[in-house]
């Protein structure tokens, strides 16, 4: 999925071995590169062996002057908290820094568009929670009706893993503000900002340059029709922006009053209205569809107005949101036992996300915890009126209970121990939900590792009643 002409012969550094890193290798195989590697663990070195790729370790000056491009992973930091020496020393050495968000756009816009009929798309969504499910329901709806369509980015499938692009093909990247941030080109023909809270703040050396990281993609480029939500200052800030230059936009609220918007879709309650010139266009109750897709109806609205941007009809794209398969991790029914619903909300990885699942249900046994991102667990009270105890774990334990003094709620370092006492206090008609609002790392590998964990303790508990 590279230019080979661009590419063949060119001396390239991959920085970075994990699944970017690999992809990466395999596609600059193909188009001819010669590549040096290096990642700072040795496992993932040790594993490249047996292959034609050269490992070394590219922090070397006389080494890294030769490369005409490095190419860097998503999670490896290049400004904050502080650059990754190699980084540092290419920026040194005014080496070419690209990901393959960069290198996948740059083939795109490249592509010989007349040998097109019907030119490939790219839609690329961005948002601080919910992208995932976004972009998953979004391949979901359009697979109804393109016949090539692909999902990837920090989805989980690099970019460069997907299939080339044909006529008619569309591709739906979720891309995250480690990926945006350092991509040379950004050239997605739609883009989506589905909603902005504050995350990464170390990684983006603060809220504005993660704000900065995302409004890369639609401030860089001029896409076919750009997606904004328009619930924050800074959603607001970006549809000014871009209403001001030759983009088309859609805006996209639950709050804002936008009768008076050129083209706009509100969510109100469970109701989806679009609104172009300050006439109402269409309006329908999501529960008249289907109950299941309430939880979803966030996604729903972002896929809604993508959608609506490709020319579907509204019914239709409704109507094709339906068999959607929520992802796993989020609010994600492990099981009802004894009639107590056991969610596995594990993606929740800052407060926003906790927030959101709060929405959902009723008499809450809130298990909330792992490695805190910041200390705004108290932005966490506005959405507590459903909870009825909190149980607190692993690192962030003691922060938490100081958000929560007047609640009851109970610390545990495990999770093990957080969820057999919220068994102990449930009764039937409770909702026992696993939001963390944290990072995994203080226990788990990942986020998945730590929600299959939660997973399996309910299935145990199951077993054990049998
Ligand atoms: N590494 C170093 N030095 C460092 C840091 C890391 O050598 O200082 C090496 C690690 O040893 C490892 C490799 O870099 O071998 C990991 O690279 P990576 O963290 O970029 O991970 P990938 O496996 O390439 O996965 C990335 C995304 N990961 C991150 O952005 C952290 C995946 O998103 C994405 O699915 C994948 O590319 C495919 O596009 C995950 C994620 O956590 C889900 N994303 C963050 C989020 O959603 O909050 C942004």
């Amino acid at each position: 999925m590279l230019n080979s002409h661009n590419l063949r012969n060119k001396k390239v550094g991959i920085l970075g071995l994990g699944k970017t890193g690999l992809s990466v290798i395999k596609a600059m195989e193909q188009a001819g590169a010669l590549l040096t590697c290096w990642d700072d663990e040795k496992e993932k070195r040790v594993s490249l062996g047996g292959s034609n790729v050269t490992v070394k370790n590219l922090n070397n000056k006389n080494l890294l002057r030769k490369l005409d491009l490095l190419v860097v992973s998503p999670g490896i930091p290049h400004l904050y908290p502080k650059p990754h020496p190699v980084v540092r020393l290419a920026y040194e050495l005014n080496i070419r820094i690209d990901n393959d968000i960069g290198l996948f756009f740059s083939r795109h816009i490249q592509d010989e568009y007349e040998t097109f009929s019907n030119p490939p798309k790219i839609i690329a969504i961005t948002g601080s929670n919910g992208k995932s499910t976004a972009t998953a329901l979004a391949g979901h709806v359009f697979s109804k009706v393109f016949r090539d369509v692909e999902i990837g980015g920090n989805i989980g499938k690099p970019v460069l893993e997907l299939s080339p692009l044909r006529d008619g093909s569309v591709r739906i990247l979720e891309l995250s503000s480690y990926q945006i941030e350092l991509a040379k080109n950004l050239a997605p023909n739609f883009a989506a900002f589905i909603n902005f809270s504050s995350d990464h703040g170390q990684r983006h050396g603060g809220l504005g340059g993660y704000f900065y990281a995302k409004a890369r993609l639609f401030l860089e480029n001029l896409t076919e029709m750009s997606v904004v939500n328009i619930d924050t200052a800074e959603g607001l800030f970006l549809y000014q922006r871009l209403s001001s230059t030759d983009n088309k936009i859609i805006a996209i609220t639950s709050k804002v009053d936008v009768k008076d918007y050129q083209w706009a879709i509100s969510l109100k309650g469970c109701f989806i209205t679009e609104w172009q010139k300050g006439r109402q266009v269409f309006s329908y109750d999501l529960r008249n569809l289907d109950s299941s897709l309430i939880i979803l109806r966030e996604s729903i609205l972002v896929v809604y107005a993508l959608a609506r941007s490709y020319g579907m009809a509204p019914k239709s794209i409704l109507i094709n949101c339906l068999e959607f398969i929520p992802l796993k991790h989020r609010n994600q029914e492990v099981d009802v036992i004894e009639g107590v619903a056991f969610i596995n909300d594990s993606k929740s990885t800052n407060v926003d996300a906790t927030k959101h699942a709060l929405k959902f249900y009723k008499n809450v046994h809130l298990i909330v915890g792992g490695q805190a991102k910041e200390n705004n667990f108290d932005q966490l009270q506005e959405g507590m009126e459903n909870v009825s105890r909190i149980y607190s774990m692993g690192e962030a334990a003691s922060l938490i209970a100081r958000s929560f003094q007047s609640y009851k709620l109970e610390q545990f370092m495990t999770l093990d121990k957080a969820l057999e006492k919220a068994i102990s206090y449930s009764r039937e008609g409770d909702t026992i939900l696993f939001s963390p609002a944290c990072a995994s790392f203080d226990q788990y590998l990942n986020f998945e590792e730590r929600g299959d964990h939660f997973i399996s303790l309910v299935e145990h508990h199951r077993k054990n009643l049998i």
